[in-house]
């Protein structure tokens, strides 16, 4: 109700250019990302101003572009009143700069700065945000997109005439334009924080300039805490190109749409294949058909087409640096995820102790993996030992009635995707989801020692149980 609220006062309310807030570094440049409380015009019209926390006064932060095979440097201050850090989500760096408190790190205390410095191996459409609190904090808006760019010569394979960036996020507002509290027991039993109000790079804008016959490089980013996105682009018929910001051979989307779990990237190709006046409502579909609702608007310009008739298809990105795994002498390792409601979990263990599922309630803890509950998960061993430089292959099984986005720091692994048309080979990804009582397997070599995170994206789940370590070493 609130939403559709929302919606009937902003939809055609803002007419003209969006483009990513805040301002994107030239690349080589130290960047310094300072966190801290500020306000947002989120709703507009005449609601007031959200109080938000974010970066460098702008959510969701600023697009930071860097270069395949630079090293990033960037500096966090923390002007909030609790610690935090910053993940570089997908992001394959040394686990000390993984901002992931105790394993990485020591929590940044409120004042404080850390300096990160990040080798950029692989190109790609990756996203940062903080690692502590993380349903709080990355909720009240502390998240960005980083960008690192192919050389030039190779991004032209895809043909394209420009770039746009869409940080998808959504909202948990009241009726005065603020941020609802969190700690909601439900969400965390349930499908997670679900907003109310979605925007696409801090506004809810549909009305963003296209031009007839221009080919554009669109990488979506999910940054929303719980919700799933399922984007389609009817009549508009893009190429998908990468996912998680690895390059996959181009396929177009047909008739069904690009889904976007928690954390989860994806890069299009969209030739604007449409008549100058021309205008196309970008549809979520994510929950059902009924359910649908537009969450972009392209406006064709009235400028004459920049060309006619159909353009080739993209040229496939060269894969990143990743070693290939041996499926044949691999490791095998079973993760099962279970608990959450209607999930019939019994007990668990925690810190050491057995716990029965109304003592895990009371702590307020609803999910396990392989019957582990974290407590302190600096003293929770690790879910999976794995020898350094070998192949691995992990079966992660869903015994729960909730679907999860399952994100494994350090590593990215080979998937299949039953979401591509049938046939497509593995891809890789660093975000895997997993359907009610689905079986999936990822296979990865584990080449970069250290203690890394692995967790649900649905942030209430990972705060409430999903979530564990893997040791590589
Ligand atoms: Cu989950």
């Amino acid at each position: 109700m609130r939403r559709r609220h929302f919606l009937a006062i902003t939809a055609g309310a803002s007419v003209g250019a969006v483009a990513s807030r805040g301002p994107a570094w030239a690349t080589g440049a130290p960047v310094t990302l300072t966190a801290s409380p500020t306000t947002a015009p989120l709703v507009g019209g005449e609601y007031p101003e959200t109080d938000v926390w974010a970066y460098n006064l702008s959510v969701p932060g600023p697009v930071i572009r860097a270069k395949q095979g630079d090293e990033l440097q960037v500096s966090f201050e923390n002007g909030l009143s609790e610690p935090s850090t910053i993940h570089w989500h997908g992001l394959r760096v040394p686990v000390e700069q993984d901002g992931v408190p105790y394993f990485s790190q020591g929590p940044v205390a409120p004042g404080e700065s850390h300096l990160y410095t990040l080798p950029l191996e692989d190109a790609g459409t990756f996203w940062y945000h903080p690692h502590v609190n993380s349903s709080e904090q990355v909720g009240r808006g502390l998240s960005g997109v980083l960008i690192v760019e192919e050389p030039p010569a190779v991004a032209a394979r895809l043909g394209a005439d420009r770039e746009i960036v869409w940080a998808i996020d959504d909202w948990r507002l009241g009726e005065a334009a603020q941020i609802e509290p969190f700690g909601n027991r439900h969400d965390a039993s349930h499908g997670g924080r679900f907003g109310n109000f979605v925007t696409v790079n801090g506004r809810q804008e549909l009305n963003e300039p296209v031009r007839a016959g221009e080919r554009i490089r669109l990488r979506l980013v999910n940054l929303a805490n719980a919700q799933f996105f399922s984007l389609r682009f009817q009549p508009l018929d893009p190429w998908l190109v990468a996912l998680d910001g690895h390059p996959i051979e181009p396929v177009k989307l047909g008739d069904g749409g690009v889904w976007l779990g928690p954390g989860q990237r994806a890069d299009l190709v969209v030739d604007i294949d449409l008549e100058p006046g021309a205008y196309v409502e970008v549809l979520d579909t994510a929950y059902g058909e009924e359910r649908a609702r537009a969450i972009m608007g392209w406006k064709v310009s009235e400028a004459e087409p920049l060309r006619h008739g159909a353009q080739p298809a993209p040229a496939a990105l060269p894969a990143n640096p990743l070693p290939l795994p041996d499926w044949t002498t691999a490791e095998k390792h079973h993760l099962v995820f279970e608990g959450g409601a209607m999930g019939g979990m019994t007990q668990a263990m925690m810190d050491g102790r057995m716990l029965d599922m109304r003592a895990l309630v009371e702590a307020g803890r609803f999910w396990a993996i392989n019957g582990s509950v974290p407590d302190d998960i600096k003293a929770t061993p690790p879910l999976l030992d794995l020898k350094l430089g070998k192949s691995h292959i992990v079966t992660l099984e869903n015994r729960t009635r909730w679907v999860h986005p399952i994100h494994l720091h350090g590593h990215s692994f080979w998937v299949s995707d039953p979401r591509l048309p049938d046939g497509s080979p593995k891809v890789v990804r660093d975000t895997v989801l997993m359907a009610p009582e689905e079986i999936t397997e990822i296979a990865f070599v584990a080449d970069n020692p250290g203690r890394w995170m692995m967790h649900c994206h649905v942030l209430e789940h990972q705060g409430s149980g999903m979530m564990g370590t893997v040791e590589v070493g």
